[in-house]
């Protein structure tokens, strides 16, 4: 494509049944704001659209277990999710939400379109129906076996281990997510989308149009699905949650999520249009506009086939240039989790670590899954901080600034001559903005993210070797040029760290004296100059003009203690045992057996007298256990769950006639009952009132 004219960036809208999480962020928030923010930079006219996504049958679920209506459920975590992407610097040009009138609005518009041009099959099928809950199973409604990839947890829209889209009728062994009746059939008529239809464009627009430059990841998803053949798709569901299908016989049944939440893209254009006093239209209607839609690879299907098969069906929209969708990112070493709360949620973030929204962009960013799944864990997170941000960024900035205002005040120095590596640490400089924006341009986020972190290094490197503390003791002159080139380097880092670390980036402009976006909080008093655009640090010579006063040193990082890190590795190890708890299997029962069977068991109240370990037995302890007929001994493997001296004195029920048995050469004489808790912890099964005498018969 030619230079754009301007650029479309969309968000996928995430479904609002709860917070969202670091998967969120590093799936596709943050790339999509690092990508805004830089194509802002560098002059561009530029929207970055977002929104929620209010239907959909996750919210009738989440609505039903809270017992409160889906409108309840929206309007909460609609604004906690709104809240915490401002909170995390994700500048939406606009953030709006699916169950807004100027949405309904559009995609009921879209769908009497396609309708008037006759793109829908409009067909009577037979749809999995759940007697019980009375309703047809669609979506979540209904979980079964992929037939495409053999995962059990598959959903009537889509299987979301191998991403294939399904129709709910090709889950094999279906099952109500409502009762977990076994589905029955029942006719319905819907309106299809054939995407068959499709094939031939979508196999030119991207198998052939776009080989080169979509990431291998989406590509070769998208080209097994086409391969494996396109088949007509309901675009209507039998619910009552939704945006209702506005054609004659439409009544009790809403446009499919997928097919409406795509459209709250160009319904949240319009709103911004709107209240900005601007044309929507060319952001999604000129061919000189670049369309840009970020997502997870779970969507890659809505996004690359169903969305621009409506697009191209409607007729008058352009279709996206790129579809740069990351794959997804695990949580120490485990899938995150909503259901399982396995996951780090943004209010617990900033409210465990407050301010401190860069440092988690930043290790999302350096560990993002670009190409392949990848993981988060709480170590590597420390070790970005400490290592990086702190040791590199931080510690270059802060001996810059300290050694300013200590040698000259603050005043930006004059630099008379040269040296050769003043001029080869300076034209390194100039190259960075064009190295950052190469990989940028390639959706390479990570990599565009370590060129801005060895620009740091590069100052760093040049303080080190130019040793200025050492150097102001016998030459004046020559001091203040390493000063003056390491503050090229700082403000060129001010400018370049925007995209990545934008709230470093603007308390580094406060502190250099540099103008911001709005106004500075602290410079009242002094004369701010201009902070370089993107392009500037390649082509200016001066970034930060000698004479200039920059501000006091304040630390732009801190480090992050072992302690701080094992409260978080803490919290996950609870929540995995909640999990473990919640989910535990109960055993099925036994055989049955006769009441002659249970009166040969004899049951005693017994009290451990005495206990040690078994020598080279880890779960075993010896026991001198008082049964009220005698004093005996019985071997019992409980040595991992509690210590000798803690069972002394208890009292215990004890099976008694049961056949002695020889374990490590010591004879046990009868049984003491336990049980296992879902952690794995042994608990005895004892009589909890003190006054029961030991002998006394259970029954
Ligand atoms: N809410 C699914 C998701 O959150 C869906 C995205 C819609 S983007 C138009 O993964
Ligand atoms: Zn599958």
């Amino acid at each position: 494509m030619n230079k754009p004219k301007r650029y479309t960036i969309t968000s996928a809208l995430p479904y609002t049944n709860g917070p969202i999480h670091i998967g969120h962020l590093a799936g596709v928030y943050v790339p999509a704001d690092i990508y805004a923010r830089y194509l802002r930079l560098t002059g561009n006219d530029v929207i970055f659209i977002g929104g929620s996504d209010e239907h959909g049958v996750p919210i009738t679920i989440k609505a039903k277990n809270e017992g409160v209506s889906p409108q309840d459920i929206v309007d909460k975590y609609h604004a906690i999710i709104k809240q915490s992407f401002e909170e995390f610097g994700i500048t939406f040009d606009n953030y709006s939400r699916t169950s807004a009138k100027i949405h309904h609005e559009t995609a009921s518009e879209f769908f009497k379109t396609l309708y008037d041009k006759g793109e829908f099959i409009e067909e009577t099928t037979e749809q999995l129906y759940d007697e019980k809950a009375n309703q047809f199973l669609a979506d979540r409604f209904v979980t079964g076996t992929c037939p495409k990839c053999g995962n059990e947890e598959a959903y009537g829209d889509q299987c979301e281990k191998c991403g294939t889209s399904l129709n709910a009728t090709d889950l094999i062994n279906p099952k109500s997510a409502l009762t977990g009746n076994v589905p029955t059939l029942k006719e319905t008529k819907h309106w299809f989308l054939p995407l068959d239809k499709h094939e031939a464009f979508l196999r030119n627009w991207i198998l052939e149009g776009h080989k080169k430059d979509w990431k291998p990841n989406v590509y070769g998803q998208v080209k097994s699905w086409i391969d494996d053949g396109l088949r007509p798709r309901a675009v209507t569901r039998d619910l009552d949650w939704g945006i209702p299908v506005p054609v004659e016989g439409g009544e009790g049944k809403v446009l499919y999520v997928w097919f409406d939440a795509p459209i709250g893209y160009i319904s949240s254009t319009k709103e911004w249009a709107k209240r900005e006093g601007k044309d929507w239209e060319p952001y999604w209607k000129s061919d000189d506009t670049k369309l840009v839609h970020f997502i997870g690879k779970d969507n890659i299907v809505f996004h690359c086939i169903i969305f621009p098969a409506m697009l191209k069906a409607e007729g008058s929209y352009i279709l996206p240039e790129n579809v740069p969708a990351n794959e997804f990112l695990n949580l120490e070493g485990n899938k995150l989790s909503t259901s399982k709360n396995w996951a780090v949620w943004l209010p617990d973030y900033l409210k465990e670590f407050p301010g401190q929204q860069d440092v988690l962009r930043y290790a999302l960013t350096a560990s993002a899954p670009e190409t392949k799944d990848n993981d988060f864990t709480w170590k590597e997170f420390q070790a970005r901080n400490n290592n990086e941000l702190v040791a590199i960024f931080g510690n270059f900035i802060n001996r810059v600034v300290v050694l300013t205002n200590k040698y000259y005040n603050g005043i930006v120095p004059v630099p008379n001559e040269f040296s050769q590596v003043d001029e080869e640490t300076l034209a390194a400089v100039k190259a960075y903005p064009e190295v950052i924006s190469s990989s940028i341009e390639r959706y390479r986020f990570r990599e565009a993210q370590q060129e801005l972190m060895n620009l740091a290094r590069l100052g760093n490197k040049y303080l080190a070797d130019e040793e200025p503390w050492k150097v102001v003791k016998v030459d004046e002159a020559r001091t203040q040029i390493i000063m003056y080139v390491a503050l090229q380097i700082a403000s060129a880092l001010a400018t370049l760290s925007e995209p990545f670390l934008p709230f470093t980036s603007e308390k580094l402009k406060s502190i250099l004296n540099l103008k911001l976006n709005h106004n500075n909080r602290n410079a009242s008093h002094v004369e701010l100059v201009e902070a370089s655009q993107w392009n500037d640090v390649s082509v200016k010579e001066v970034l930060i003009p000698t004479g200039h006063q920059i501000g006091e040193a304040e630390l732009l990082f801190s480090k992050i203690e072992d302690e701080t890190i094992q409260f978080q590795l803490d919290k996950l190890e609870a929540s995995k045992k909640a999990n473990e708890v919640a989910n535990k299997t109960v055993e099925p029962q036994k055989d049955t057996i006769s009441f002659d069977d249970f009166t040969k068991l004899d049951l005693r109240v017994g009290t451990i007298l005495e206990a040690e370990k078994m020598p080279k037995a880890k779960k075993l302890l010896v026991l001198k256990v008082d049964t009220g007929i005698d004093v005996r001994t019985i071997v019992s493997g409980i040595a991992e769950s509690f210590t000798p001296e803690e069972i002394v004195g208890k009292q215990v029920t004890v099976l008694v006639n049961l056949a002695p048995r020889e374990l490590r050469g010591v004879e046990s004489q009868g049984m003491i009952l336990m049980t296992e808790t879902a952690e794995g912890k042994l608990v005895f099964v004892n009589p909890d009132d003190a006054s029961v005498a030991n002998g006394l018969q259970i029954s």
